[in-house]
């Protein structure tokens, strides 16, 4: 493929944009000046190439994805895009002549967090996969000033800091004025009758402005752009009467409640936050993504009648569902189709994807609420309701109890998941054991109706950023071995099977790791001062911080080593370093006192001269998606120990898994998959099955594991009693009493599970072996398969 400039074009390009931009000029211009330079060039380059895309696109009547998600945690774009455009060593060749390191300019760039976690990364991977794929396809999400939030760990205690990401993050952004939308709040609806026709009218609503940014994401050696839509708040101007009336505070007020939408993205994961400013959020995001995509699409087509057929909106998890009755409202009220042939329109175009099986997940919104800030949208939905429950009685004989479970408004709320489901001719999980969970329990009253529109997407990650951009080491070998073409279709790496029982390339697969787990080392030493020991054994746990995903398991099993090695000194132990990385929700107190356990437990070890040195516990502040590439290669050991039925997929497995760590993990989420294609020898399973959970759960008594296991007993009463002046009571309560996660249950498994990573530790080869073939399995897991799946079973492209 040919390159899109050479050094020499780079060159000039920065001297200019420096000069007219910045006023500066090579010799005085600092890195983060060079930073933006760089992303400006990249910018226009996307966007031109963006636009030949699309238009080639559209002139093959290519159907278009849009992907509506309230996150897109996109972390870094300059390497990303600088890698995917293949334009590495032209660059750096560029800079250096003027004596600038590129890698230095990497480090200039905020981390755009628009997300909390696994959901939001998922939507960012989509992006990259789907331009490497030539999908033409753009992401909708809210442009929040304030991304999710920056995590200082003070005295162990969890505390939050706004992420002003934009100064910095704003120079991928290209405003885009002329496509601005009005989102219409509250009011009342006017009803009448004219010519036997019915005329809707809206009024008294209040007005926000929906200014879109669009933001560019390069695939692969491709022509294909993927364009991530931000929307951004702005009031509509001061309400001139109010002003003049001399009110200015309301007047002025009314322009900053206008703006506080995308003010901040609410930092919730696997969780409801059931507020009016939430919900203002959704149906701000989806009013100006549907106005958006009606008005691309008429101006292409001339008409809606065949947008089903020219367009596949996806909605990611229940946050835009809202996008439903949006759509019928502009096809009923704006273009005045009847109810059946704008339903028919709507459900052929939307598809679903659910990405939590947790109660407290699933979006219920106040109905009072609901009707008072979007009157038109709940006229919709009772509509929706109607006909579908008096479906659900005639056509398919339900009973009442029935139909009050899949109602979508019921006992006075309006259930996202129930509309989603029922209105989407596509519903998938995220994984295959999910994906029955959805089949089988969560929604299975809607699958005995439609049997079909039940589908299983297992999550992908965009393995060129975890591998090709973050593990040079890595990259070189394997491409050394099997070639280079990995890179673009990572199913090949299959191809290093055939080095499994290759001493020389596991002895290089072990000394990779080693300058990797050095290199992390050292950045963690410069950035924290903290010094690990690149000879113990890096276990890593990084992810949300959630009860369900255990980390209070990890971290009572550490407490468990400690006390055997503090008192049995003796005992032979291969060093190890466990790496926690998570940030809680801010509201969630339990978790926040699980960080403080494991804080505090690392201090006290650290302080304790007969084990420091062997167990060393690592919280690494702020975690966030550049920490997880720097991480991911020098992990070792995958924690990935959720209990079983509770994680949908999960995507930190599959990353460390592409950088050879090997998972000490549960029989949940995507590990099933993982597990099964690696197999039994190279995966180290522990713990209940979904169905042991199921089976154990209405009867499950912690309390009795407490009292007849002495070393349950001794641990939970060291949290009781505490170390160094602090104790940890109500994680020892909730453990002993009440234990939603089953961490005790699956504690004596998850300990055998330890020892028996450490024996395959210490056959240094064998480990080696298993890391091979974990990285040689990891292609399945890539985002590139995962968007050839929805493109091929979902979005009717191909
Ligand atoms: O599908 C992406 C990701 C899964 O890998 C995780 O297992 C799942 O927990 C996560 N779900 C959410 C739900 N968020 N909310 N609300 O983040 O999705």
């Amino acid at each position: 493929m040919n390159k899109l400039f050479t050094s020499d074009d780079i060159k000039n390009k920065l001297i200019t944009i420096l000069d007219r931009e910045f006023n500066e000029t090579p010799a005085t211009a600092p890195d983060k000046i060079f930073y933006k330079a760089c992303a400006m060039i990249l910018q226009e380059v996307l966007s031109e190439k963006r636009k030949k895309f699309a238009s080639e696109k559209t002139s093959h009547g290519q159907k278009r994805v849009y992907y509506l998600c309230m996150e897109f945690l996109m972390g870094r774009s300059l390497k990303n895009n600088i890698y995917n455009l293949e334009l590495v060593d032209e660059f750096k060749t560029a800079l250096a002549s003027f004596g600038v390191k590129l890698e230095n300019l990497y480090e200039c760039e905020p981390d755009a967090g628009l997300g909390n976690g696994g959901l939001g990364r998922l939507a960012a991977c989509y992006l990259d996969g789907m331009a490497t794929q030539e999908y033409l396809a753009t992401g909708h999400s809210i442009l929040y000033e304030y991304g999710i939030f920056k995590q200082r760990i003070i005295d162990g205690w969890q505390t939050e800091l706004p992420d002003n990401w934009l100064p910095g993050g704003d120079v991928w952004l290209a405003e885009r004025l002329d496509r601005a939308v009005d989102v219409h709040f509250g009011g009342e609806i006017q009803e009448f009758w004219d010519h036997n026709y019915h005329h809707i009218n809206h009024v008294g609503y209040s007005s926000v402005k929906a200014v879109p940014y669009d933001m560019y994401v390069s695939g692969y050696r491709t022509k294909g752009v993927s364009r991530l839509r931000l929307w951004k708040a702005v009031s509509p101007g001061i309400d001139m009467e109010m002003f003049n009336k001399g009110d200015y505070v309301r007047a002025l007020g009314q322009n900053s409640y206008a703006e506080a939408i995308s003010k901040v993205l609410y930092p919730n994961d696997n969780h409801l936050e059931g507020k009016n400013l939430r919900l203002r959020q959704q149906y701000f995001l989806v009013a100006a993504s549907i106005g958006d995509i009606v008005h691309s699409h008429l101006m292409t087509y001339g008409t809606l009648e065949n947008l089903s057929e020219k367009v596949a909106i996806h909605i990611n998890d229940t946050h835009p569902v809202l996008a439903i009755p949006e759509l019928m409202r502009i096809l009923l009220d704006d273009c005045g189709y009847s109810w059946d042939k704008a339903w028919a329109i709507v459900t052929r175009t939307f598809a679903y994807t659910n990405h939590t099986v947790m109660n407290e997940a699933l979006e219920r919104w106040n109905e009072d609420l609901f009707k008072l800030l979007l009157p038109r949208i709940y006229q919709i939905v009772v509509e929706i309701n109607n006909r579908f429950t008096r479906d659900l009685f005639e056509r398919w004989h339900k009973s009442v109890d029935q139909i009050n479970r899949l109602s979508i408004i019921y006992n006075h709320e309006v259930r996202m998941a129930n509309l989603a489901v029922w209105a989407c001719h596509s519903v998938n999980g995220v994984s295959k054991l999910h994906s029955d969970i959805l089949k089988d329990d969560l929604f299975h009253e809607f699958y005995e109706i439609e049997p079909k529109k039940f589908k299983n997407v297992t999550n992908g990650i965009a393995a060129r950023r975890w591998l090709y951009q973050s593990n040079p080491g890595l990259t070189n070998l394997i491409s050394e071995l099997i070639g280079d073409s990995f890179i673009k279709h990572m199913s090949k790496l299959e191809k290093l099977k055939k080095y499994a029982d290759d001493e020389s390339v596991l002895q290089r697969f072990a000394q990779i790791k080693r300058e990797n787990k050095e290199n992390f080392a050292h950045y963690l030493k410069e950035h924290t001062g903290v010094v690990l020991n690149p000879d113990s054994i890096f276990d890593v746990q990084v992810k949300r911080l959630h009860e369900y995903k255990r980390q209070h398991l990890n971290a009572l099993h550490i407490l468990s080593l400690y006390q055997k090695l503090k008192q049995n000194p003796g005992t032979p132990f291969t060093p190890r370093t466990f790496i926690f990385g998570a940030k809680a929700a801010p509201g969630y107190y339990m978790a926040k006192q699980i960080i403080r356990f494991i804080c505090d437990l690392g201090r006290h070890i650290d302080n304790d001269p007969d084990v420091r040195g062997r167990i060393k516990v690592v919280y690494l502040e702020d975690y966030n998606v550049t920490m997880s590439e720097m991480l991911a290669p020098a992990s070792e050991i995958s924690e990935q120990i959720s209990l079983a039925g509770t994680e949908a997929s999960g995507t930190g497995n599959m990353k460390l898994m592409l950088a050879g760590a090997v998972t000490l993990g549960t029989y949940d989420g995507a590990n099933v998959e993982i597990y099964d294609s690696v197999g039994d020898e190279n995966f180290i399973r522990f713990g209940m099955s979904t169905e042991q959970v199921r089976e154990l759960k209405p009867h499950y008594n912690p309390r009795e594991l407490y009292n007849k296991n002495p070393e349950i007993k001794g641990l939970i009463d060291t949290l009781y009693k505490g170390f160094d002046g602090n104790t940890f009571e109500e994680i020892a309560t909730s453990l002993a009493t009440s234990d939603p996660y089953m961490v005790l249950a699956d504690f004596e498994a998850y300990k055998q599970a330890q020892i028996k990573a450490e024996q395959l530790y210490s056959d240094t080869l064998g480990w080696q072996r298993m890391s091979l073939i974990n990285v040689a399995n990891a292609g399945m897991f890539s985002a590139d398969r995962s968007v050839d799946d929805y493109a091929r079973d979902i979005w009717g492209l191909v």
